[in-house]
């Protein structure tokens, strides 16, 4: 079959996961329970009654197998065991059956575009140009650019900083490594690898787990002579969907009903999206598309701010749900680890601004996300407000791409305290620091000392605080959108049509289907904003199913950061 052929899904029963919202765990960073400062799975399976009084549908957690911790987990060094720093298998094995006698499904993070080098494969890869897994990476020779000594085969640079490839003491070639020198990517054009990968995926399904978040799975397909060539083929080649197909056939087959895959994929478009997410061509279920976070970084890259224009990211959303309305499927985020923290990006988070409303803003932003069509995927600590971590020393941060990043561009000569500013907006720390759950020492994440620092925040803003708060919980609100999309096939499943895009503070939208309709209506800024469409056509006399204000307010007036939604 042509993969680029389109296939028209015919009418079925909709998957379960199109009713489901998903919870990302961050492992280091979710609770400690032996005080050595690092989250672990002793301190998830205290907190299970925090996730099922959410109403979860299913956990993924980020990296927990073996690593030397170099990217924090993305890094591993064997797939088939857990590292101890976060505990065991036999933990893990409780923890899945905890999470599944409470009816929530797990997740585990896929991270094969590579491995850690210290990963058995790498060692033997790198150990002789005649070893049998020299293939399983990617190697080439360097190229003389003209000084008549060889550098890197082409001029890729890793997301760390730095050239792509690197090359081994004692070796005549370079592998490939998009990420840190750390994390070779292994070569998916190599059938032994994608066995191998396919094995070990079958072995943890076989264990128990319900699916996978897949790491940059576009990357798996290089595009071949980019890799000697200087131009930007490094991922979504036209292989990939060969790739998943086959993983597809030969991990899935038979227990895909039950399962579910979101593969991440920077740099994907609708186009590709709606490949490698209908149901027909039997990929993945859902991707994670980058489009939406990238509208606020500026042309030197991510950690060039440029402030958001809400016109932007309704259009780009918008976009994303028209374009597979009737085939594919959405994955709905604002924030994960690797992203600022969302209400410290699009809200009221009491930094920069007033702070006085953050539990506006902040329910207002999950009502947008949730009130979407698709799988929404809430990111821990989002439940409860946290903000980013506004560090202000370089020594607080630990992210690799932060500390590389750093001192790449001083040794430019930039100054130190405009990058500092930048960071204080876009490292992937903001949202790395420890979850809140109590006003005491260490917010109750540790006994210990954290591996990243703990938000002075934390005296006003943690769990118990926020479940005690009443009617101003955000957990209690989140709980409640989460209910609406189990009870509501409008919410899961209802056509999306944006209304007033070209507004720079109102974020309204529709949904309907042959039973009824609904209306989103938001004020994305701290001033009132007129509303009139609350009063048009069916709304004015519709009645309000959820709103983040107590009272009921002027008819056609959104206040600060309000949301409603409108049933007629
Ligand atoms: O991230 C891939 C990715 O493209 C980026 O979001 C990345 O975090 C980086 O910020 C680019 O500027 C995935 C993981 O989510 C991330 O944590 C890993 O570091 C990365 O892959 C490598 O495995």
């Amino acid at each position: 079959m042509s993969v680029n052929e389109e296939v028209q899904a015919p009418a079925r029963t909709p998957a379960w996961w199109t009713m489901a919202v998903v919870y990302q765990i961050y492992p280091r960073s979710f609770a400690d329970s032996n005080g050595d400062g690092v989250g672990d799975l002793g301190g998830i399976r205290q907190h299970l009654d925090h996730l099922q009084q959410l109403g979860v549908d299913v956990v993924w957690l980020s990296p927990i197998y073996r690593s030397p911790q170099a990217d924090n987990g993305y890094d591993i060094s064997d797939y088939r065991d857990i590292d101890p720093l976060f505990g065991t298998l036999d933990e893990f094995d409780l923890l899945l059956a905890e999470l599944h006698e409470r009816g929530i499904k797990l997740v585990m993070d896929l991270v094969v575009n590579h491995t850690s080098d210290e990963h058995a494969w790498f060692r033997e890869a790198s150990s002789s140009p005649e070893n049998p897994k020299r293939d399983w990476y990617v190697w080439r020779d360097g190229v003389d650019r003209g000084d008549g000594r060889p550098t890197e085969p082409n001029l890729w640079r890793s997301a760390f900083s730095g050239p792509a490839w690197t090359r081994p003491a004692g070796d005549d070639l370079y592998y490939l490594h998009l990420f840190a020198p750390k994390q070779p990517d292994l070569n998916w054009e190599n059938p032994e690898v994608r066995d191998a990968v396919y094995e070990m995926m079958n072995w943890w399904l076989d264990r128990g787990v319900d699916g996978f978040r897949m790491d940059v799975i576009n990357h798996i397909a290089k595009i071949q002579q980019d890799l000697v060539g200087d131009s930007t083929g490094f991922r979504t080649g036209p292989q990939i969907h060969d790739f998943l197909q086959e993983m597809n056939r030969r991990v899935f087959a038979g227990r895909d009903a039950d399962l579910i895959t979101v593969g991440e994929m920077p740099g994907v478009t609708v186009d590709d999206a709606r490949l490698f997410t209908g149901v027909d061509r039997l990929e993945l279920d859902m991707v994670f598309q980058f489009e939406h976070v990238g509208l606020d970084h500026g042309p030197a890259s991510k950690f060039d701010n440029v402030s958001l224009d809400l016109r932007d990211l309704k259009r780009s959303l918008s976009r994303w749900q028209t374009g597979l309305a009737d085939q594919g499927w959405n994955s709905l985020y604002l924030g994960n680890h690797d992203q600022p923290r969302s209400l410290s990006r699009f809200g009221d988070d009491g930094h920069d601004t007033d702070g006085r409303h953050r539990y506006e803003s902040a329910t207002l932003l999950a009502t947008i996300l949730h009130l979407h069509r698709g799988t929404p995927y809430v990111y821990q600590g989002d439940e409860i407000g946290m903000t980013n971590a506004f560090f202000t020393g370089i020594e607080q941060y630990q992210d690799i791409e932060t500390v590389n990043w750093f001192a790449e561009e001083t040794a430019k000569g930039r100054d130190e305290i405009e990058l500092l500013e930048a960071l204080r907006f876009r490292s992937r720390d903001n949202a790395r620091t420890p979850v809140q759950w109590t006003s005491g020492d260490q917010a109750g994440f540790t006994a210990g000392t954290p591996w990243l620092a703990v938000n002075p925040n934390h005296d006003a803003i943690n769990v118990e605080t926020d479940r005690a708060s009443g009617d101003r919980s955000i957990f209690d609100f989140l709980r409640r959108l989460i209910a609406l999309r189990h009870e509501s096939p409008l919410v899961a499943l209802g056509e999306f049509a944006l209304l007033e895009p070209d507004h720079p503070t109102l974020y309204a939208f529709t949904r309907s289907d042959d039973e009824g309709r609904l209306l989103v209506a938001g004020n994305v800024s701290g001033a009132d904003v007129e509303a009139p469409i609350l009063l048009e056509g069916p709304w004015g006399a519709g009645s309000l199913l959820i709103g983040n204000y107590a009272d009921a307010g002027p008819a056609a007036v959104l206040r600060p950061w309000e949301v409603r939604v409108i049933e007629a």
